[in-house]
């Protein structure tokens, strides 16, 4: 019943501490892993740390300490990393373990007795950066075709493995199993690559140049190559770190997750590994692209790495998660930048499955004395026909379909799944529960809106357990569900209308606060304000003048364009309302402008029932001065027609983004 599913990251160097390019194939990879096991398979998700070879031991040496205790020191900033992120993985290898060494001394062996591994003496162009030669023809100018570093020639004797009597083996696989390497651009560039003929790979470095790696077992004079140590952890792994050795359960791997810099390494060199070794084949290697910072190659000389503890500190796992997943196409590359993962957190996270949640808590404390309303199928219409069609067909079809790993359409899921959380909002402002609780005859048709926004979450909560955990683990909390995401909750058909009703439901903490960017925005508009402050105090006395002599005929004065330019109005949408204690006039409410969201407090309280209020799109002055209101904080007004009295609040019916001026 439940198939084996096997997952892998890249083990990752311990040259230095991780950073985001790591955090990307692991987040994948975990959200793989959690989707699979909700299905019911068997997973096994395994990462780890690649510790031996040149690039570690350079490492050590600059840091003036031994390898393995250089390796011990940098293992937990990954392990901690990983908690950090919620990363579920079944194992974690590091290649100095011992019994990680011995399967690769007993492949070693096993090659070597088959005549498959031969010394030679070799004379090549070699890179220190990369740990490899090569040929003549690839070398231009000196440098490393790779990494474009100084290369120096090098004589030296070496094993190597007969690689080459594997290409056209290798050819056919790919050919015949279109699945294998993913996305189909990577699979042509390999395929290009098996058109020029395939060299046989030297696999062992003399102790004299390279001491930190593995004894070849038949040479004590020489270690072997970094790669041949570290591509076996795939299988070396399952022989120790499951309960019990698992090699047949979980190998052929499901799917190895790489990113571009290594897919020749996998679909080339762990490939022919394996036929020479007679084992069978992974499924799918599927390589990712690359993550620039703000339009910049990462590096270290840049000062531009991205230290994902940083991003997680600021702005929540999960949206860290969901912007690495959201933003990009699996298979492409992407460029990281603050600016946009502030714009995704506020535009899709705060304002979309944020405020669905928070309105529909907020709505059935109000109308349903805070339980799940039962809801009355005859009232139904065709707007709660959309919602419950589309909420099954995204956890029925699309989930698995985008998921698939010949896919790994993460992007798309995200996609589709806050297209649900968009129609969600749309059928609260459709609905317009706050009316229909003005008139007892619609009372069950208002329990009916309220039972299905509550089911629409709870699809949700199920369709984001894999990618963004913790959200799902508090939306289930707030719903008053008792969804235990470490069941197997989607191997089953998941039908609507089986949210059980009377369920208390309890308003938390926002899923997805903007303290960051409200906070940058606040202050600066605090500093604006204080300049503003200033000059208006200066401007005092010449001003009150002016407006003296610019009464016009009916008495009303008159102001110059200027002035009214003066004024920022922007357009503003009402993301949550409440009342403010021991008032019955004054409203709280938070309002997106955009880039950034207020808290407003409005004298509004007689005419309008907060619920109304949440969606609406209003006219906020922007540029006021922040005042207390009986205790609490306004960052602006709102503009309503009417004098003491409030005779209705200015909308804008048009669908106007946040943000945009008004004048
Ligand atoms: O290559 N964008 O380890 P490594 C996206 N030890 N992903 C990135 C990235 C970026 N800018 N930078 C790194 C090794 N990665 C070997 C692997 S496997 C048997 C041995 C990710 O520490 C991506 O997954 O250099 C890439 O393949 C991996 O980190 C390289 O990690």
């Amino acid at each position: 019943m439940t198939h084996p599913f096997y997952i892998t990251t890249p083990i990752y160097y311990v040259n230095d501490v991780p950073h985001i390019g790591h955090a990307y194939t692991t987040i994948a990879a975990d959200v793989l892993a959690r989707f699979y096991r909700l299905r019911g398979n068997d997973v096994f998700f395994l990462t780890g740390l690649d510790e031996h070879g040149q690039k570690v031991q350079q490492a050590a040496t600059k840091a003036n300490i031994a390898p393995q205790a250089h390796c011990d020191q940098l293992t937990p900033q990954f392990k901690n990393l990983w908690k950090t992120l919620m990363m579920s993985h079944d194992g974690f290898i590091r290649t100095t373990d011992s019994q990680h060494q011995t399967v690769v001394q007993q492949f070693l062996q096993t090659l070597y007795d088959k005549g498959l591994i031969y010394q030679a003496e070799y004379t090549g162009w070699y890179c220190t950066f990369d740990e490899r030669f090569w040929t003549e023809k690839d070398v231009e100018g000196g440098l490393c075709p790779d990494c474009k570093r100084p290369i120096e020639q090098l004589s030296e004797s070496n094993y190597f493995f007969r690689m080459s009597h594997y290409q056209d083996r290798l050819k056919a696989h790919i050919q015949n199993h279109p699945e294998f390497i993913r996305p189909a651009s990577r699979r042509n560039e390999v395929l290009g690559f098996l058109e020029k003929p395939l060299e046989d790979l030297s696999i062992s470095r003399p102790k004299s140049r390279l001491s930190w790696g593995i004894e070849l077992p038949f040479d004590s004079a020489y270690v072997t190559y970094v790669w041949f140590d570290a591509l076996t952890n795939y299988i070396s792994a399952l022989d120790y770190l499951p309960s019990s050795p698992s090699r047949n359960r979980y190998w052929p791997a499901t799917v190895h997750l790489v990113g571009k810099d290594i897919l020749t390494t996998h679909a080339v060199y762990w490939s022919t590994m394996l036929m020479a070794l007679e084992l069978a084949l992974p499924h799918t290697i599927f390589a990712h692209g690359w993550w620039t910072v703000n339009g910049e190659k990462m590096s270290k000389s840049r000062g531009n790495v991205v230290n994902p503890n940083a991003v997680v500190d600021e702005f929540g796992v999960d949206a860290f998660r969901y912007f690495l997943l959201r933003e990009v196409p699996f298979g492409q590359d992407g460029d990281y930048s603050q600016e946009a993962l502030i714009g995704r957190n506020n535009s899709d996270l705060a304002n979309g499955l944020g405020n669905l949640l928070s309105r529909t808590v907020t709505l059935i404390q109000r109308f349903a004395s805070g339980q799940i309303p039962a809801p009355v199928r005859s009232t139904e219409d065709e707007h709660d026909r959309e919602l419950h069609a589309a909420a099954e067909a995204l956890l029925q079809t699309t989930l698995p379909y985008h998921l698939n790993p010949e896919r790994l359409e993460f992007n798309r899921t995200l996609e589709a799944i806050w297209a649900l959380v968009q129609l969600g909002n749309q059928y609260i402002d459709k609905t317009a529960p706050w009316v229909l609780a003005k008139d007892p005859a619609n009372q069950e048709r208002l329990q009916t809106v309220l039972y299905n926004a509550a089911e629409t979450l709870r699809f949700l909560c199920l369709a984001t357990a894999a990618f963004m955990p913790a959200t799902a683990q508090n939306m289930n909390e707030q719903l008053g569900l008792s969804l235990n995401f470490s069941h197997s909750l989607l191997a089953q058909k998941i039908t609507w209308g089986e949210l059980p009703v009377g369920t208390t439901v309890r308003k938390g903490q926002s899923l997805f606060p903007r303290i960051e960017a409200t906070t940058r925005n606040k202050e600066k508009h605090i500093v604006e304000q204080k300049v503003e402050a200033v000059k208006r105090e200066s401007k005092e006395g010449t001003k009150e003048e002016a407006h003296k002599d610019q009464a016009n005929q009916t008495g009303e004065e008159q102001i110059a364009i200027e002035d009214f330019m003066k004024v920022k109005l922007k357009v503003g949408k009402v993301l949550e309302a409440e009342r403010v204690p021991k008032s019955n006039k004054l409203l709280k409410l938070q309002v997106d402008l955009g880039s950034e969201r207020r808290q407003i407090v409005a004298g509004i309280g007689k005419k309008y029932e907060p619920e109304e209020l949440i969606g609406q799109t209003i006219v906020v002055v922007a540029n006021l001065k922040p005042a207390k209101l009986m205790g609490v904080e306004s960052q602006g007004m709102v503009l309503a027609a009417g004098g003491k009295e409030v005779l209705g609040l200015l909308t804008i019916n048009e669908d106007t983004a946040p943000g945009s001026q008004v004048k």
